[in-house]
């Protein structure tokens, strides 16, 4: 969701699958709250995010206003405290029964990314946990999964089988905070969360999650994209995929632009962020697959490359080239296929 023309944006460091920036998505979509969504490659984290938070682990909410937010549930409330048109936070729940239910939910969400992550991690990728059992560790998100179960059954009286939400038959910031994690569990065991007995109702609940228009919106444009926000500070260049995959076996890079060599050139032909749609559409949309490359200018520096701004013969646009030598591959932060 674009910010209105008068605000400053608020800027949204997110991954597009990763279950901390879904719910921080999901909430600043029901709470209406513009903001600009940046994707980051977690392989080649923009030095951008890395200066404002030094893990530059997702998501981070850049205020125009505040030191930024790192943490997803507090970018949830953060958006919530701005509206909640579904009451996600209880906050319209008067008496007892408002205290009793935000405790419900605290406790909830602590369950959810302490003990059941824990145990979701380590059956999820076991290799990187060597030496643990994988089978408890999966035993134990299914013990927790069947609590959740029963809290969705209790939820359900009132509103129908299937139908129910952990605290009642509205859903609160708990469901939308677990949902993506729980969404998590099934891709890594579709088997044993298919017919694993006990788990009726949080299948009911994933199901009714995982077809919603919430969901929906949070995975597409403008709330998530699949190519990672480009770097202003980062140069690119363009190139066929089997040239870098000869590149990448030599340890260095050697071609100027399409079909042309360092050697007949002279430089290595480069461009901004906002010169590579345009730079593609001219020389390589009719090329097959392509590599966009990611240079980090310190390290082109390091290795003793001078990056000079020239006039495009044509155009006159100025343009990053490369002088003194051959690409070094360790100057190259990413290398994705690229898809115009
Ligand atoms: N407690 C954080 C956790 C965020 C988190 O771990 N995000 C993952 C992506 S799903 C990440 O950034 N991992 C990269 C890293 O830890 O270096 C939150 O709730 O936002």
């Amino acid at each position: 969701m674009a910010p209105r023309p008068d605000e400053e944006a608020a800027i949204l460091w997110s991954f597009r699958r990763c279950p901390y920036a879904i719910r921080a998505r999901l909430a600043l979509a029901t709470a209406g709250v513009g903001v600009e969504v940046r994707e980051v490659n977690l392989g080649a984290r923009p030095p951008e995010l890395l200066e404002r938070w030094p893990p530059a682990t997702v998501p981070v909410l850049e205020r125009p206003d505040g030191p930024p937010l790192t943490e997803s549930l507090d970018v949830m409330t953060w958006a919530l405290e701005q509206r909640d048109p579904q009451d996600w936070l209880r906050r319209a729940v008067r008496g007892e029964a408002a205290g009793e239910q935000r405790r419900r939910i605290a406790a909830l969400v602590a369950e959810n990314d302490g003990p059941f992550k824990h145990h979701l991690e380590r059956f999820k990728y076991a290799n990187r946990y060597p030496g643990e059992d994988p089978g408890a560790h999966h035993q134990a998100t299914l013990a927790i999964l069947r609590r959740w179960n029963s809290r969705l059954e209790e939820g359900a009286s009132g509103c129908g089988v299937g139908k129910g939400w952990l605290l009642g038959p509205q859903s609160c910031l708990a469901d939308w905070a677990l949902l993506p994690f729980v969404r998590q569990f099934r891709i890594a065991d579709p088997a044993g969360f298919a017919t694993t007995a006990g788990l009726e109702a949080v299948r009911a609940w994933l199901d009714r999650f995982e077809t919603s228009a919430e969901l929906a919106a949070v995975m597409a444009p403008p709330l998530a994209f699949r190519q990672p926000w480009r770097s202003p500070s980062w140069l690119y260049h363009l190139a066929l995929t089997e040239e870098w995959r000869v590149a990448k076996a030599e340890g260095v890079y050697r071609r100027s632009t399409r079909g042309l060599s360092l050697e007949q050139v002279g430089f290595l032909h480069a461009s901004h962020a906002h010169q590579i749609a345009a730079t593609f559409e001219r020389f390589y949309a009719d090329a097959g697959p392509v590599r966009l490359l990611s240079l980090d200018p310190k390290r082109l520096a390091a290795a003793g490359l001078e990056v000079r701004e020239e006039p495009a013969p044509e155009s006159g646009e100025l343009f990053p080239h490369l002088y003194g030598g051959p690409l070094p591959c360790e100057a190259v932060v990413a290398a994705e296929l690229y898809r115009p």
